[in-house]
């Protein structure tokens, strides 16, 4: 198993901003604390995903933090990111295992402990697990119960993260799950002070003392 560390797992989502307040947004969630960077592009062409994943991996390698793309395995090979993320549109694990190598981090998205145990016999290193709660961030997707959150969690061996309206308000929530991370869009995104809001959502997993025991 890699030695991943996705405590906080910060999601990007440039769509609101100019390319330089959208880069430095990403070097604030570092620097707040952010254990794991994935770059969230929907919109973007494949020689605007890549430019832009190019310019975020720049601040990332700074920081020693690693790097997923989302949804796209040549952007990720393209510009050598530590990793790619899948959902269930996109390319299955077991393929995007094939093309990245075995040292590539490949999470993937899981809604049920079907999909969690497929995905994990298919070779991804992590789980996405959610949504926990409503959320602003566009996409498509169902609420996960965190009765199945903690299912998941006891049926697969990799570190699972909880996403999904996430705030540092109202994940206690998810205390005594066995969850290794939360994935945040919004809640560092928005922020009026990225910087402050990821070290905030730190603090709030310390006190809540989360994570103690994550088998990783
Ligand atoms: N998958 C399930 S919920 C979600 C994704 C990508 C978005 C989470 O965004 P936010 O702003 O943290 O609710
Ligand atoms: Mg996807």
């Amino acid at each position: 198993m890699k030695d991943l560390d996705t405590r906080l797992y910060f999601i990007t989502d440039s769509s609101d901003f100019s390319e330089e307040e959208f880069l430095y947004r990403v070097e604030e969630g570092i620097l707040g604390g952010a254990t794991i960077l994935q770059l969230r592009e929907k919109e973007k062409t494949t020689r605007e995903y890549i430019d832009i994943a190019s310019k975020v991996h720049k601040i990332t390698k700074k920081y020693n933090v690693p790097l997923i793309i989302d949804d796209r395995v040549d952007v990720a090979l393209a510009i050598d990111a530590e990793g790619v993320h899948v959902g269930k549109c996109d390319m299955p694990v077991s393929m995007a295992r094939k093309l990245m190598g075995e040292d590539k981090i490949i999470g993937a998205t899981a809604k049920t402990v079907p999909q969690a145990k497929e995905a994990y016999s298919m070779g991804a290193d992590y789980l996405g697990v959610g949504a926990i709660y409503p959320t602003t961030t566009k996409v498509k997707t169902v609420l996960t119960s965190v009765e199945t959150l903690r299912e998941i969690c006891g049926s697969v061996p990799i570190p699972v993260n909880a996403i999904g309206g996430l705030n540092k308000d109202n994940i206690d929530i998810l205390k005594g799950i066995p969850i290794a991370g939360i994935c945040v869009v919004s809640a560092i995104m928005k922020a009026e002070n990225p910087q402050k809001a990821t070290a905030r959502i730190i603090e709030r997993i310390k006190e809540l003392e989360m994570w103690k025991d994550v088998k990783r």
